[in-house]
């Protein structure tokens, strides 16, 4: 009987097993957006969609990240865009972002990324130039980035599914919620 053939270590299995389930999130992804812009016909309302799908798993997903990575509270704006960029882009998309882009009052940046697993496969029919695809990930951010009291706008300005050389997604902090102590001391 030949020798079994296939991973010999156990983290060579669990990197062809996340590989796997990576590639299944992205093509589930890409049926998902081809199944709204059949159903709602404006590519506008398939943009709103996305990013509103992204903002509901954002306010879910922010448990898991501050459960798993163990990260404290930030201190700033600043330090948050660097723990979403490094940690939470790593867990959630297996890559990680460059924050550049600063504004001069250090509430506005933008998150780079070289690589997006989520086009992998993905070309865009020249019907559907004005799909913002990766609404959902933007949606994400701020959904997560609510749930820690900070409210954002989060926009694409760069698009390598429209040519552009990067992933370049913008983060505007409108509102700083500041967090309320529960008790009173007495
Ligand atoms: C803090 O300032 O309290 C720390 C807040 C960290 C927020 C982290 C949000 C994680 C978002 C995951 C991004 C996933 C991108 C695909």
């Amino acid at each position: 009987m030949p020798p079994l053939t296939g991973p010999k270590s156990g983290d060579a299995l669990f990197g062809s097993v996340e590989r796997v389930n990576a590639e299944l999130f992205t093509l589930t992804y890409g049926a998902i957006v081809r199944q709204l812009l059949t159903d709602l016909e404006e590519v506008e309302e398939v943009n709103k969609q996305l990013d509103q799908m992204g903002y509901n798993i954002g306010t879910r997903l922010v448990d898991e990240f501050l459960a798993k990575s163990n990260v404290s509270r930030c201190v700033d704006f600043k330090e948050t865009a660097d723990v979403i960029a490094k940690l939470g882009f790593k867990m959630f998309l297996g890559v990680t972002a460059t924050v550049t882009n600063w504004d001069a009052e250090g509430t506005s940046c933008s998150f780079v990324l070289e690589d997006n697993p989520l086009v992998d496969f993905v070309e865009l029919p020249d019907t559907c130039q004005g799909l913002q695809y990766c609404n959902v990930l933007s949606g994400v951010i701020r959904g997560a980035l609510e749930m820690v009291s900070m409210k954002t706008e989060v926009t694409w300005v760069r698009d390598m599914l429209r040519g552009d050389d990067a992933y370049e997604m913008r983060v505007k902090l409108t509102k700083q919620v500041p967090e309320e102590y529960p008790y009173k001391d007495d």
